[in-house]
């Protein structure tokens, strides 16, 4: 599907909304959920492609779950309430699906095979394959177990102490989940900070987690109990909204009930470091994870240097800074981002090439890239190449562009903003 964009009238965008439940928070409400004893429901979840992804998966391990938008329920029968697949397990475009449950799978006695679609199958799980190898699980795949399909045989597991080279809370995730069915305690040591929803959500499903510095530590042979779980809306998603109401002329949007851990507010940061003119208020705390509302209004920006340990709490927002850079005076420079190159496309090729054709000065390096601002953006025909978060940079690039900005492959939106182009016009009545 394709899907064109004009540039916003005078009157700028304005209003008031509520965007979709956190992606992450909404994928471990379902897994906690189908691994934990008793009924885990879920209000405020996420009922885009991924996630659904998710629910598919659990229920063809043997779980009873029902969705209805965004209220979840699931029959949660322990572990021993996970059966052997008679399928295939189909994460779709899911990276965090395919990794989590991989940790999963590891410790249960029997056979399931993963696949996904063309973009998954390029994404490296050897990052999760060896450490899960190394507590004992059986993993084969396309390139020694890199690649999907991936087949699982798990099993008896043990614990280890665990030193990953990324910062990915996907691999934190599942060395974790994996732990809490092996031989004692299992550790993953990161190098920057990671996203913390994990360890918040096992804490609330029971679980102690023992966090030390950039340590945390698990315990084999947990159980969880069921849980209510409140998903807050997604700080990834209100990223695109922020940027749309600081660079378009006349703006001013009022975002409710962000989620707003500090692991993932990056975007916050560097809106205010450019100069944007930003609210935070009504931050309070929903199970155990902080929300606020979140107003900004159209800003004069300078560019900034974004690099070291915010990376990881930004990294899915850098399509679209780098397209706010294209908008601020002076240079942005944005480093140790090489995590990029691996996420649903090569993000560092997709934004630099897509954004050129809008007439960006922007160019690649190799953990990031530079941008010079301030530049007039022209319209085009761009491609999110299937990559949610390109596609939807693109369409707020298209609400300042001097003709239309047409996305092909726009339906890749609705992996985690379903209903994102509905709101986009509600904020340009
Ligand atoms: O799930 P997927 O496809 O990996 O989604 C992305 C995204 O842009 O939505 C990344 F491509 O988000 C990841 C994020 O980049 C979701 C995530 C999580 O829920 O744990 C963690 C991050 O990935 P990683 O590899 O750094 O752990």
């Amino acid at each position: 599907m394709n899907e064109s964009v004009q540039a916003v009238n005078e009157k700028g965008l304005n209003g008031t909304l509520t965007v979709p439940g956190d992606k992450s928070i909404s994928h471990r409400a379902v897994m906690f959920g189908a691994i934990a004893e008793g009924i885990t429901t879920v209000e405020g979840f996420l009922p885009g492609e991924d996630c659904l992804s998710t629910i598919s998966c659990f229920q063809k391990l043997g779980v009873t779950i029902e969705q209805n938008g965004d209220k979840v329920e699931i029959e949660g029968k322990g572990y021993e309430g996970l059966q052997e697949p008679q399928d295939i397990l189909d994460v779709g475009n899911s990276g965090t699906t395919t990794r989590l449950m991989m940790g999963i799978l590891a410790t249960l006695p029997f056979h399931s095979v993963i696949i996904g679609d063309e973009s998954i199958a390029k994404r490296p799980m050897s990052r999760v394959t060896n450490p899960l190898r190394e507590m004992g699980a059986q993993i084969d795949g396309r390139d020694n177990g890199n690649l999907t399909p991936i087949s699982i045989r798990g099993g008896h597991t043990k614990g280890i102490s665990y030193q990953s080279k990324v910062a990915s809370a996907q691999v934190k995730s599942c060395i974790l989940l994996a732990g809490l069915q092996s031989e004692g305690e299992t550790s993953v040591t990161e190098p920057h900070r990671s996203r913390d929803h994990t360890e918040r959500m096992l804490s609330a499903f029971g679980v102690p987690v023992k966090r030390d510095g950039l340590t945390t530590s698990v315990r084999g042979g947990q159980t969880l109990t069921a849980q209510h779980i409140v998903v807050p809306g997604d700080i990834s998603s209100a990223a695109f909204l922020l940027v749309a109401g600081s660079i378009v002329p006349n703006s001013k949007i009022t975002l409710e009930n962000v989620g707003v851990n500090p692991t993932r507010t990056g975007i916050i940061d560097v809106l205010q470091q450019m100069g944007a003119r930003l609210e935070i208020s009504n931050q309070r705390i929903v199970n155990d994870e902080p929300v606020a509302d979140l107003t900004i209004s159209t800003s004069e920006l300078q560019g900034i240097e974004i690099s070291g340990d915010i990376i990881p709490r930004l990294i899915d927002e850098i399509p679209v800074i780098a397209l706010l850079a294209t908008q601020a005076t002076g240079t942005t420079v944005i480093k140790d981002a090489e995590e990029l190159k691996v996420k649903e496309t090569n993000r560092i090729d997709t934004v630099v090439s897509q954004l050129k054709k809008l007439g960006a000065s922007i160019e690649a390096t190799d953990d990031g890239m530079i941008i010079h601002g301030k530049t007039e953006l022209h319209g085009a025909n761009v491609s999110s190449f299937g990559d949610h978060r390109i596609g939807m940079a693109m369409a707020i690039a298209g609400c300042i562009t001097k003709g239309q900005v047409t996305i092909e492959n726009s339906d890749a939106i609705a992996v985690s903003y379903p209903n994102f182009f509905e709101h986009l016009r509600t904020l340009q009545q």
